[in-house]
């Protein structure tokens, strides 16, 4: 758009000069046509004073003094109507103009706007060129530390929700002070945690002055403000089904055998009744993880790079099999995945039993 912009200027500016220089020329005909005059009324015919209001330039003035010499070389008086075929070139004298100054319009704005764009071009692809390298380097050296303000991780060494936002920061290389929040114990209920999320859960991630609660938002946070190591792969395709594979975790099997959820139920129905559920929900979202990602005959969910899917894939498939017994045979992907994210170094340092207030 500010290409656009300058060329129009440009446009504007050489339409103005033209301009300009059409007066000047105006003015210069016109300062002939009083050399012309007086030339004609020296030169004595009546008739031709009359019409030189109509010449200009300097071809016409050239016709009339050819014309006013041949008169008076043959010693015949000039009537209007020899004045208006010597001049008759006159006639055409606006449209030769207009035309001219169309296509001195057209080849100013090709000499001003060529170059430009030309420009522009090689700007944006050494833009590019910088971004990519950028990117790569960073990719490259996931391990480094980047500039970031400290960050602070509210977290429950057994919560598959705060193991996510664990897997993610060590995939960023991004160091945090781990904060306990001991679920079991209440502590999610204390006014100091309260302020920090309403909603009573953990993960919490504090970044300087930011406070952001529920991993999924969180995720999406860190990516964009440390976008190194990319947990969102450029492939729209792509990008939409990790998104997809991570709603179907946070939004369709976790609420479901959440810890107040299953307090609930065993209190209402008791400890088998309770299990049955989370199992029964847990077996329904992975038969459709199993669907959206079977096709994939890759090292991780969508290719052979860790993204979303996996982050959000890994914790809930330990936690499926340890904690509620989920037969993995039914799902050949999400088994020979889970494999994959086991070697991990930046998965294994998220695991639940590494954290400082595991309970061994
Ligand atoms: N959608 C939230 C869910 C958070 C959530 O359910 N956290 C659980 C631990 S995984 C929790 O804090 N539970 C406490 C409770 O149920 O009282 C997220 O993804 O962060």
């Amino acid at each position: 758009m500010a290409f656009v912009k300058v060329s129009a200027i440009f446009f504007f500016l050489m339409a103005l000069t033209l301009c300009e220089g059409w007066i000047d020329t105006e003015h210069a005909c016109n300062r002939k046509n009083v050399h012309v005059k007086q030339v004609v009324q020296d030169s004595e015919p009546p008739g031709i004073a009359a019409a030189d209001d109509r010449i200009s330039g300097s071809d016409e003035i050239k016709a009339i003094r050819t014309s006013i010499n041949l008169s008076l070389t043959r010693g015949t008086s000039h009537d209007l109507h020899d004045y208006q075929v010597a001049t008759s070139n006159g006639s055409a004298v606006g449209p030769e103009l207009i035309t001219t100054l169309f296509l001195a319009i057209i080849f100013a704005g090709l000499l001003y706007s060529a170059p430009i764009s030309f420009l522009v071009v090689v700007i944006k692809t050494v833009e590019q060129r910088r971004a990519m390298e950028s990117s790569s380097s960073s990719s490259s050296s996931s391990n480094q530390l980047p500039a970031a303000s400290k960050l602070l991780l509210y977290s429950y060494w057994q919560s598959s929700c705060s193991w996510r936002v664990r897997f993610a920061l060590n995939l960023k290389g991004l160091a945090c002070e781990y904060k306990p929040v001991n679920l079991p114990a209440g502590e999610q209920f204390s006014p100091e945690f309260k302020r920090l999320n309403p909603l009573h859960f953990v993960p919490v991630l504090v970044d300087g002055d930011m406070v952001v609660s529920d991993s999924f938002a969180i995720l999406l946070y860190l990516e964009d403000k440390y976008p190194q190591r990319p947990l969102l792969p450029a492939d729209p395709r792509l990008r939409a089904l990790n998104l997809q594979a991570a709603s179907i975790i946070s939004s369709s099997i976790q609420p479901l055998h959440m810890l107040s959820m299953l307090k609930y139920l065993t209190e209402k129905s008791g400890p088998e009744e309770s299990l049955s559920w989370a199992q029964s929900n847990i077996d329904k979202g992975f038969f459709a993880l199993e669907t959206l990602l079977k096709d994939f005959d890759s090292r991780y969910a969508t290719g052979d790079d860790v993204y979303m899917a996996d982050v959000f894939l890994a914790p809930q498939i330990a936690v499926g099999t340890t904690r509620f017994n989920i037969n993995m045979s039914k799902f050949p992907t999400l088994s020979r995945l889970y494999e994959s994210y086991k070697i991990l170094p930046e998965f294994e340092a998220s695991l639940p039993e590494r954290q400082p207030d595991a309970v061994h």
